[in-house]
């Protein structure tokens, strides 16, 4: 069996890729990626030279370049990863969200459908539900909740879903979608709050935490989610949303202060900044359907996987180190400049 999965040299790719490769020696996997600010080929760095593994860079927006794959490689499974995956940067610069997380996908779609897949994984987020009110402890988001997105990141997956579920019911192509929670772990690129709160906390460096930290994230440690795609893309029924989700409800200030305790540093560092746009209060999954019908279980409790998360960022200095020394840095300064500055 041949998997193509896109997006592969990102934070949740790049581990479903080690996952994959090392779990499937007889299937192969081909990793398409663009490598734009947020693919680093170091992450897969553990699997280069593995006989079932090989690496295409490429846009998934690029319609005959994807054609032209499709026609020479004839996948048998696609998985969608490749996105746009961050909710600041799609504040400042919308078009860019559009046009990968949506048109990438659907020419994903058409080529999917032109070659015969026999499945076409959409990888979502649980941000297609909005958010939940953080005085409602009992409401979680379900499959059938109403799609009602907040951030032009947020729209743009659940556009993608709703064509993904369009080619299922119009041409029968066989799909499905995982809406996962907040994902941690190897390789998250430190622009998100648990790796950028982890590297700068090593170095004794301000940690921005928006408006009063009192939001709601429902975090899910990455090989759990690889777990759960595994899953659904070989059991799952086709035409199917499934949720995926631990329970692992924390406010913000909670995950920062824990990690602080962790690495021995000071409360002090918080920085209490501008709070973002359209700031989603809260996410919670419910992931009923995926344990009932799958089997699904969480091998992760958010204890055991900050812990192991914390200790790969500490491991593995080089990998985040070259990041946030290059192009990375002009993007903090321009995002939280201000902020960190004037305090
Ligand atoms: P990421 O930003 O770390 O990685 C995205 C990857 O896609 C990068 O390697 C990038 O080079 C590649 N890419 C971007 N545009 C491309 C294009 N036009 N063609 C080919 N490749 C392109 O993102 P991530 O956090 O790993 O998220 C992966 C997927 O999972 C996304 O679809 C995201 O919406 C979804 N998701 C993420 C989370 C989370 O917490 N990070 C949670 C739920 C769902
Ligand atoms: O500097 C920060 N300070 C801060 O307080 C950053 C970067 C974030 N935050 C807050 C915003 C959120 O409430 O922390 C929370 C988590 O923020 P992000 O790491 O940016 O993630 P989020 O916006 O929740 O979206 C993530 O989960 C769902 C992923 O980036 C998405 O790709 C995924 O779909």
């Amino acid at each position: 069996m041949k998997i193509l999965v896109t997006g592969g040299a990102g934070f949740i790719g790049g581990n479903f890729v080690h996952h994959m490769v090392k779990k499937y020696p007889e299937h192969t996997v081909i990793n398409l990626d663009l490598l734009t600010y947020a693919g680093n080929l170091e992450t897969l760095k553990p699997v280069e030279d593995k006989p079932n593994y090989k690496f295409v860079r490429g846009d998934i927006a690029d319609r005959r370049f994807i054609m032209d794959l499709f026609e020479k490689e004839r996948p048998d499974v696609v998985v969608n990863f490749a996105a746009e995956s961050h909710v600041d940067r799609s504040i400042t610069d919308p078009g860019i969200f559009v046009q990968t997380n949506v048109m990438g996908t659907q020419v994903l779609l058409d080529a999917s459908k032109e070659y015969g897949v026999k499945r076409y994984h959409q990888v979502s987020t649980d941000e297609v539900y909005g958010d939940l009110p953080l005085d409602r402890p009992d409401l979680f988001f379900r499959e059938d909740t109403p799609l009602h997105t907040s951030s032009p990141y947020s729209s743009s997956k659940a556009s993608a879903d709703l064509f993904v579920l369009a080619y299922y019911r119009t041409y029968g192509l066989p799909v499905t979608i995982s809406r996962c929670s907040n994902n941690y772990g190897p390789y998250h690129f430190p622009e998100k709050l648990i790796p950028l709160i982890i590297s700068r906390a090593l170095a004794d460096e301000k940690l921005p935490v928006y408006g009063k930290g009192e939001n709601v994230r429902d975090w899910l440690h990455v090989s759990d989610h690889c777990d759960a795609i595994d899953l659904i893309i070989h059991n799952g029924r086709v035409g199917e949303v499934y949720n995926v989700g631990g329970h692992n409800e924390k406010t913000n200030l909670e995950v920062v202060k824990t990690i602080l305790k962790a690495l021995g540093k000071p409360e002090s560092l918080i920085e209490f900044v501008t709070d973002r746009p359209g700031h989603d209060l809260r996410y919670a999954i419910d992931p009923t359907k995926l344990e009932t019908e799958l089997g699904w279980k969480p091998k992760y409790t958010f204890e055991t996987g900050i812990r192991q998360t914390i200790q790969w960022y500490l491991d593995n200095r080089e990998w985040w180190e070259n990041i946030i020394s290059g192009e990375y840095a002009g993007y903090f300064d321009k995002m939280y400049g201000k902020d960190l500055t004037t305090k």
